[in-house]
């Protein structure tokens, strides 16, 4: 377990956890036209398709695309024919996440681990092989309908796993990847009902609580939202949880537990190493971000908190591109609007310059700009 003594333990040492992880393996969503998604996350992400299972493949009730970029992983689901689970999961909830799969050195050993601790066990370790070798999956329940696959990969070769097979770039590849990584999922659960979940991924998956948090005071004032983040000792997954709060205004949370039709997956920050081109490639292929006003560039208050940062101001005001500093570095981030018909699931890009936090100092102006886009949808 990451207790506060584990401090101390070089990072090496604490495999010896009882939940030790790797990192993020995917993120697995169920859409309504999975062959339509996996060209759009590789023209307007920019990501490189890898793998395939379909029906030519054996696989009679779903497609599923496996795209790319750098270390981080989209599987994409589509339902075949009328009557599956998956199939009724779109109709339910729209295009969403339904899998935060999790790299861990022993399937086995996590699984148990887990459901010894009140975790709720969707899938029992087992074994999948094929000619690239062997890989030992299991589930777990997360929120609402998500789930957390477990995967040992060991030394497994294959484009991704047994029952998959590589596949061709559905475009050309760029030259030039838009992002890096997978730097943080975000989940949204109901009122009242996050510290409940903080406290799943404390005893569930020894993660620990992160210094941010929003707080009732943040709340009522302005983000209509509380938000807590809980990591896994290495900082390699990190998963904010939000819940609404009552405020002034309708949360964007309600409308999200609305819209999805409950708890789910809100966004999935991207690490970039220049955020400038990733934005002006992805805006380019058609994805839109939330606007940020001039007034926030002409802010005394912001020019002093910031300092020096990589790029001048006015190419962060061209792009809408918020910045945040805090005692070990700053950050630049933007968030897309919404990227299917629902008022749900959205994309962030990070640019992290030393800072561990998640854009603090944002919040208030980021919180406005979505209460923008909710007032046009006519759900403020
Ligand atoms: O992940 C975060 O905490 C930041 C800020 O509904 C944020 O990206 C928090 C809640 C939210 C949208 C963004
Ligand atoms: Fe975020």
């Amino acid at each position: 377990m990451t207790t506060a003594a584990n401090e101390h333990v070089p990072a090496d040492a604490r495999e010896a956890d009882a939940f030790p992880v790797r990192g993020m393996d995917a993120v697995v969503f169920a859409v309504g036209n999975a062959k339509q998604a996996a060209h759009y996350y590789s023209t307007a992400f920019g990501m490189r398709c890898v793998a395939y299972k379909g029906p030519e493949t054996g696989s009679r009730d779903e497609t599923a695309y496996v795209l790319e970029s750098g270390g981080a992983r989209f599987v994409l689901k589509g339902a075949v024919h009328a009557g599956t689970d998956l199939g009724r999961h779109v109709a339910e909830h729209g295009d969403g996440a339904i899998d935060l799969a999790i790299e861990v050195p022993d399937a086995t050993a996590a699984y148990e681990h887990a459901v010894a601790q009140g975790a709720t066990g969707l899938d029992k370790p087992h074994v999948l092989e094929d000619e690239h070798g062997r890989v030992v999956i299991a589930a777990i329940a997360t929120y609402g309908e998500t789930r957390h696959s477990l995967v040992e990969r060991g030394d497994y070769s294959g484009p991704y796993l047994p029952g998959y097979v590589a596949a061709d770039p559905i475009v050309a590849p760029g030259d030039r990847r838009f992002f890096q990584a997978i730097d943080h999922c975000v989940g949204n659960v109901e009122l009242g009902r996050m510290d409940e979940w903080v406290g799943f991924y404390k005893r569930v998956m020894g993660f620990t609580n992160m210094k941010e948090f929003i707080g009732d005071d943040i709340a009522t004032e302005y983000s209509a939202l509380m938000s807590k983040v809980v990591a896994d000792g290495r900082g390699k997954v990190k998963f904010p949880l939000n819940e609404p709060a009552i405020a002034k205004k309708k949360s964007q949370i309600d409308e999200y537990l609305e819209f999805y039709g409950g708890p789910g997956m809100q966004h999935i920050a991207l690490a970039t190493n220049d955020i400038l081109y990733s934005v002006d490639a992805m805006r380019a292929a058609g994805l839109e971000f939330l606007a940020t006003p001039d007034s926030y560039y002409e802010d005394e208050e912001l020019r002093s908190r910031i300092g020096e940062v990589r790029v001048p101001i006015e190419e962060l005001q061209k792009r809408g591109i918020l910045v945040d500093r805090d005692e070990d570095g700053y950050l630049l981030q933007i968030f897309t609007k919404p990227v299917q018909d629902r008022p749900t699931v959205f994309f962030e890009l990070i640019e992290r310059h030393g800072s561990l936090g998640f854009g603090k100092g944002n919040f208030k102006a980021l919180f406005e700009a979505i209460e923008r886009e909710q007032e046009r949808r006519g759900n403020l």
